[in-house]
């Protein structure tokens, strides 16, 4: 997608308040990855393009055909070696270190969220690094397991699956937690780069709405949460983050001269 497209400049309103909210909570989905040359899952060059989610993305669909679904995540494993954060990540990561209590949640399995920087990363689908054996449940990063070219098996013979979430599995019952947590508790929301479509992550942000919160989406495209929102900054993640991210520094400078 052309960035000329989009004007990215901020509402002065929020340019103005940016630098009042204390607690800020970050949901983060396939588009703030797609800057770094990652295929997100819906859009129309999207990794769902060839599939249906159901027919990759669940242990049903690995148990019918391990190879193909491991393969898949290969390639995904293989793309990612060779990206490296976007813009959006790395301003993430600034904001993190600035502002007095900020909760950062992604949907996506990629480590680039840990790779710009951010400290305090809360993943709701699992790890793409991350290997888990389907028989004796012992993980492994080994990079000769992740980056194996045929399915891997554990020393216990069971086989390996990708340490992710699929679809009709329970979210890490503690990541979860302080999600909700913290979208119940943040004076900002911000959801950047997701269709909102997939539950219980997209449930977060009408927590922080029944909370109190203001609520900014980052997205070029309009989705299911766009008329909730206080905010839609139509556009890129990368360039609208890096322009809030200034303007909360310039104004926390100014507010301490
Ligand atoms: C659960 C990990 C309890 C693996 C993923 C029937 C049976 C069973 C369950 C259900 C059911 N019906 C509904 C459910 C619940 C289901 C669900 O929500 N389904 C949806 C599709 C309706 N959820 C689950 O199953 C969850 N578990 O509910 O357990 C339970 C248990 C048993 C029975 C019932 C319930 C598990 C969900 C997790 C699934 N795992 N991935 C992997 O990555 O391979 S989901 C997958 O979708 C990814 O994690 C991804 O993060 C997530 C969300 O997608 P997005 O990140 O939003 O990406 P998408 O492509 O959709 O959108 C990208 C956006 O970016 C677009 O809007 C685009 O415009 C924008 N964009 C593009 N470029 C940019 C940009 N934005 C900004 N800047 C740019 N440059
Ligand atoms: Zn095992």
């Amino acid at each position: 997608m052309s960035s000329e497209k989009f004007s990215h400049a901020l509402p002065r309103e929020l340019t103005q308040d940016i630098v009042k909210y204390r607690h800020i909570c970050v949901l983060t989905g396939a588009g703030i990855s797609a800057e770094s040359g990652l295929a997100t899952f819906r859009g129309k060059d999207g990794l769902w393009a060839k599939f249906r989610p159901e027919e990759l993305a669940s242990l049903d669909a690995f148990m019918r055909n391990s190879e193909l679904v491991w393969e898949w995540y290969q390639h995904r494993r293989q793309v990612l070696r060779a990206s490296k954060a976007s813009a959006g990540h790395l301003a993430l990561a600034v904001w993190e270190q600035l502002a007095s209590e900020f909760t950062l949640v992604t949907q996506n399995v990629d480590g680039l969220h840990q790779l710009a920087g951010s400290r305090n990363v809360i993943e709701l689908h699992g790890n793409l690094q991350v290997n888990r054996c389907l028989n004796c449940g012992s993980e492994s990063t080994d990079v000769e397991i992740t980056f194996s070219e045929r399915v891997p098996h554990c020393h216990c013979g069971g086989k390996f699956r990708p340490g992710v979430v699929w679809f009709g599995e329970m979210l890490p019952e503690a990541n979860l937690e302080r999600a909700m947590t913290a979208a119940e508790n943040c004076d900002l929301f911000l959801s950047v780069g997701t269709s909102s479509q997939v539950y219980p992550a997209a449930a977060l942000p009408a927590i922080a709405l029944d909370h109190g919160a203001i609520l900014i989406e980052i997205n070029p495209e309009v989705t299911s949460l766009t008329p909730l929102a206080h905010y839609h900054l139509q556009g890129e993640a990368g360039a609208y983050l890096r322009l809030l991210v200034s303007a909360y520094e310039s104004k926390i400078a100014h507010d301490h001269s």
